[in-house]
């Protein structure tokens, strides 16, 4: 399915690691490199960590990101929102300031918030939301990771209505083994968007009606840009002009490093530049044994990086991301399903590309739908896992101390009559905003309600095995709050325990897995932070109707933790008055 450089790729799943040591170190000298340029990107690396401030105001306005208008909701009036980034072994401080009528937490995807839960940004599980005209202080370590992650809203949906930004941690060139592989960098940004906010959404959404199925998104964007065609908007009373794409300047013969960031509500998507291949080199933060793909399947909440050199015909060319409708309930006829960017060669001007990708739509025939994309249901799962390998290898955890099986399923709950997603017959009742887990974990004879889905986590340096099992026809990007985890099988049909064989040499290790459809996930983390930790499927969706489990890791060393005293204030206020959930910000 993906072709593959032969000088650094070797089918055999057993790999050897004199062969990738020979790929690594040739990858590191290609043959005929261009000049290194400075990398352009600030801040510049100092040999001591620093703590870097950053000053956020949080408003409620409107915005046009693909030339319809609609309310948003933003931070300092950017979408996507004011990018953080730092080095390597650096200090984070967020300096909140909630301008909204409601209130609102931020969570930093893809960090493990070690030494630090409390700002790990999930109301019920780990702070109290921040209140609306409340400022806020988050201050975290970053463990020593690096790598591409993002942050967003973590309080009901806000993350789709705008809440959303890249979080890049930078390796200096001692540590970065591939910092001369590469010129310059760039972040990618791709998200679906929806013209109307998520709260008549979920009203609709959160209806017997609805029969579960999610709201299908209007448009995408790359880097919060992207067009629409003004004659398809719904409600056709919506201002609407046409947007604009983004836009990459490539110089011939550089070697850019494009942070892909999937920050979507629902669908995937399969990325790709016209023409140009991708060198695979990191997921969420790992870096990787370098491998080509023509395009790129990203599922929500999953981070890659790629090196793609500008080593083609100078003119310009298109950048696709392709959504995967195939993994949406059904597709609005008003959806135009490939999203796209420009890539502009310097020197060939400002033309539109003309380049043909590799499919090309074809319009409806008469009494049959319009023959999208073939391979968008590729889109609905991950890279082969067996094709992505750690450069950094660390051995599979074993023995399993503490297994979990989890099946996931989607059925009516009789009491309401809505669809709700369940973890084990249990769906997650989004806890209690104002006194969460964390805090009652303050009490060491506290029982969790049943509709909170908390699991302990007791012994320090538990080896924990999840096998996710998902029978149902929809696939599910999970994502582990806290950890680093080992995906060591995926695949179709069921995972039988001792049969199906193990990705068990070098396991990629990332922190949002997809669960393909009618078929397994299996992931391993150690028990070695304490704090309490979401498990989600992050299709937001999902989460709003139960898709949502908590682990409390350790929960002796959490309690001797304690809880910092401003930490602790937000949970007095309560919730703000006439404030009803699921309703989104709209009055
Ligand atoms: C929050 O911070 C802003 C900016 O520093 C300041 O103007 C405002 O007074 C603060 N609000 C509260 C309630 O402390
Ligand atoms: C916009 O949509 C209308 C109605 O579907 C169609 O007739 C028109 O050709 C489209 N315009 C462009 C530029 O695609
Ligand atoms: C992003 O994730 C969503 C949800 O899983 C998926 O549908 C979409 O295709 C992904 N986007 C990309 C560019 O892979
Ligand atoms: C701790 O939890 C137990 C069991 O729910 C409860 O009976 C007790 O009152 C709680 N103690 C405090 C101090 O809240
Ligand atoms: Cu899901």
């Amino acid at each position: 399915m993906w072709s593959k450089s032969p000088s650094w790729h070797s089918r055999s799943r057993l790999l050897l690691w004199a062969f990738i040591l020979q790929s690594v170190l040739l990858f590191l000298n290609p043959p005929s490199s261009p000049p290194i340029v400075a990398h352009a990107a600030p801040p510049d690396f100092t040999s001591t960590p620093q703590n870097r401030i950053f000053f956020w105001k949080v408003t409620r306005t409107t915005l046009a990101p693909d030339g319809v208008t609609r309310p948003v909701l933003l931070v300092n009036d950017k979408y996507p929102g004011p990018k953080i980034e730092v080095n390597r072994g650096d200090y984070i401080t967020v300096v909140v300031e909630n301008a909204l009528d409601v209130p609102t937490s931020f969570h930093w995807h893809g960090l493990t918030m070690r030494g630090d839960p409390w700002y790990d940004g999930v109301p019920g599980m780990n702070q109290c939301p921040i209140p609306p005209g409340a400022n806020f202080t988050y201050a975290f370590g970053t463990d020593n990771m690096v790598g591409t992650h993002w942050w967003h809203a973590h309080f009901e949906n806000q993350y789709i209505d705008g809440l959303i930004g890249a979080m890049i941690i930078r390796d200096p060139p001692e540590t970065n083994p591939f910092f001369k592989a590469y010129d310059e960098e760039r972040n990618v940004i791709l998200n679906d968007w929806y013209h109307q906010p998520t709260g008549p959404l979920l009203a609709q959404y959160l209806s017997p009606e609805s029969h579960g199925r999610e709201p299908v998104p209007n448009n995408g964007l790359i880097n919060g840009k992207g067009t629409f065609n003004c004659s398809n908007v719904q409600p056709a009373n919506l201002a609407c002009v046409p947007g604009e794409r983004a836009v990459f300047h490539f110089i011939s013969n550089r070697r850019y490093r494009l942070r892909i960031i999937n920050a979507s509500a629902a669908s995937p998507f399969m990325f790709s530049i016209d023409d140009h291949q991708l060198q695979v080199i990191e997921a969420d933060g790992t870096d990787l044994n370098p491998v080509m793909v023509d395009r790129l399947p990203i599922n929500a909440g999953q981070r890659y990086s790629v090196i793609v050199t500008a080593n083609q015909d100078l003119k310009n060319y298109w950048m696709r991301a392709e959504m995967g409708t195939g993994c949406l309930p059904k597709t609005p006829s008003n959806l135009d399903p490939v999203i796209l960017g420009e890539v502009r060669y310097q020197g060939a001007g400002k033309a539109e590309p003309t380049t043909t990708g590799r499919f090309v739509p074809q319009p409806a025939v008469k009494g049959q739908e319009a023959l999208v994309n073939p391979s968008f249901a590729e889109a609905c799962k991950d890279m082969d896992l067996y094709d992505l390998h750690p450069l950094q290898p660390v051995p599979i955890l074993e023995p399993i101390t503490n297994s979990l099986l989890i099946r996931i399923s989607f059925k009516k709950n009789p009491a309401d009559d809505i669809v709700r997603g369940y973890m084990n017959d249990i769906t997650y009742s989004g806890g209690n905003a104002w006194n969460p887990t964390i805090v009652q974990n303050l009490n060491q004879s506290v029982e969790y309600e049943v509709n909170h889905h908390v699991m302990q986590i007791l012994k320090p340096g538990a080896i924990v095995q999840i096998v996710f099992d998902n029978s149902q026809g929809d696939e599910h990007p999970f994502h582990l709050h806290g950890h680093v985890f080992q995906v060591v099988a995926q695949g179709v049909g069921f995972y039988e325990e001792g049969k199906t064989p193990l990705n068990a040499v070098n396991p990629l290790r990332r922190d949002t897995a997809t669960v393909p459809r009618n078929g397994f996930t299996v992931v391993r983390f150690k028990a070695d932070n304490p704090g309490v930790w979401a498990l989600h499927c992050h299709i937001e969706w999902h989460v709003t109707i139960g898709l949502v489990m908590q682990f409390v890791e350790l929960p002796d060393q959490l309690r001797a933790m304690g809880i910092p005293e401003h930490v602790g204030n937000l949970c007095k206020t309560g919730p703000p008055k006439g404030f009803k959930p699921h309703t989104g910000f709209m009055p």
